[in-house]
């Protein structure tokens, strides 16, 4: 058995509500709620739930989601009938707010599921400014892409920007980063014109060819002239196949160099798992021990921090991760023994038996890799050089 303890001298709280995770986008869509789930079972069977405060996400309200939402996309969202019902469609706002569409259908409990999502964003957001919790982890939540009144890559409610905007009333600065495959549009877009965020998102970028399309290295905030937002946007596009190695080392040379620069008073973290090798999505060959590295980077800088959920479309893969990340939350990574426990509900799903398997394990053929390290240089440089117009 085994003896995870709590952490010493700081508290982690874990925000989950298993209604949400009960929620269907349709048979093949690509989000499966269900990894929740698989990842909540990892987290119970390895004995993670004594060593944190866990809460049941409640589900957020009207009031709460228009912090950032407009009225007349939140109506529609409460209102819309589900697809596979029968029901008067109302094309017009359908088109104005991409809803019903194969990304973001609107599927039965929609509204329960989003305002539950971000309930456990907020929760979490809450507990660290009262200081009660150090760490508060919402994989619920993390559904960057949803903009002020319209849907967008499965995202319906833009959870993070709420979290952040309720750190706001209690912190001076928030640094938020992003390490799902995709470009954090949504969030990066929502504090385009504020020097109190700064946003980072680390993604695959090929416009025309991968969702969204944005996020190049050169767009860091619109340069209007009298907009103190201009250089808290930081990109960093990368190409197939980036590997751990080079992924660790570009995240603690930009990140690192961000703190201190910016001196955040907070931290939100989005986890995206489709940044994973073998997602159904993603192009990149991050293994678990990689994709972690970045949690327990930003750990160990001693900031008051919310992690949060995001992409990740190959469930056995979202879970290992997650539940490996919720360990160095609480400071028990050495603890776990990466043989997965026996009395794990659904052990069956992660074939090979591991938390880490190898890359050959998990794709057969690892990706090529398409990213230089002259490139990857040259980047670091850019970020540099942008962070000189930062002053906190
Ligand atoms: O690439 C797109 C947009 C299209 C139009 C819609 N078709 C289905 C795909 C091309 C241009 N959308 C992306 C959205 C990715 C969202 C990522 C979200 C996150 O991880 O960043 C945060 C939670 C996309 N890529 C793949 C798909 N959509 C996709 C959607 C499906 C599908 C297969 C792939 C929807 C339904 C079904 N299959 C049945
Ligand atoms: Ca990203
Ligand atoms: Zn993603």
């Amino acid at each position: 058995t085994y003896n995870i303890t709590r952490p010493k001298g700081y508290n982690v709280s874990f925000h989950t509500n298993p209604e949400m995770e009960k929620h269907h986008f349709g048979q093949t869509h690509p989000m499966k709620p269900w990894r929740l789930t698989l990842t909540k079972s990892l987290v119970t069977s390895y004995g993670m739930s004594f060593a944190m405060d866990n809460y049941v996400a409640r589900a957020a309200t009207y009031e709460e989601l228009n912090m950032f939402h407009s009225n007349d996309y939140l109506d529609y969202l409460g209102t819309a009938p589900a697809e596979d019902t029968p029901r008067d469609v109302d094309t017009d706002k359908e088109v104005k707010y991409n809803l019903g569409g194969s990304d973001c259908p609107l599927f039965y409990g929609l509204y329960d599921y989003c305002s539950m999502s971000a309930g456990g964003s907020l929760d979490a957001a809450r507990k660290i400014c009262a200081k009660q919790s150090d760490i508060a982890v919402s994989w619920g939540g993390g559904l960057h892409h949803a903009k002020r009144s319209e849907a967008s890559g499965f995202c319906y409610i833009n959870d993070i920007v709420l979290a952040i905007l309720q750190l706001l009333r209690c912190f001076p600065r928030v640094l938020y980063i992003d390490i799902d495959v995709h470009h954090g549009d949504g969030v990066e877009e929502a504090f385009f014109s504020t020097d109190r965020v700064m946003t980072v998102s680390f993604h695959k970028y090929q416009p025309e060819v991968f969702f969204p399309g944005t996020g190049g290295l050169e767009d860091n905030g619109p340069k209007s002239e009298h907009n103190p937002g201009a250089h808290h946007a930081i990109n960093v596009p990368l190409n197939d196949g980036i590997t751990d190695e080079q992924y660790e080392w570009l995240f603690q040379s930009i990140i690192g160099q961000v703190n201190e620069r910016f001196r955040p008073s907070a931290i939100a973290l989005q986890c995206g798992a489709d940044s994973l090798a073998g997602d159904r999505l993603g192009r990149f060959n991050l293994q678990v021990q990689g994709h972690a590295a970045c949690v327990n980077f930003c750990k160990k800088l001693g900031i008051p921090m919310i992690i949060f959920g995001g992409g990740g479309y190959t469930p056995r893969n979202v879970a290992r991760a997650w539940a490996f990340e919720t360990a160095i939350a609480i400071d028990c990574q050495d603890k776990i023994d990466p043989v997965i426990p026996m009395h794990t509900p659904w052990r069956d799903h992660f074939h090979h038996e591991t938390l880490f398997p190898t890359l050959e394990q998990i794709l057969g053929e690892p990706r090529a890799n398409k990213n230089t390290q002259k490139r990857l240089q040259d980047m670091v440089q850019h970020v540099t050089e942008q962070l000189r117009f930062v002053n906190f």
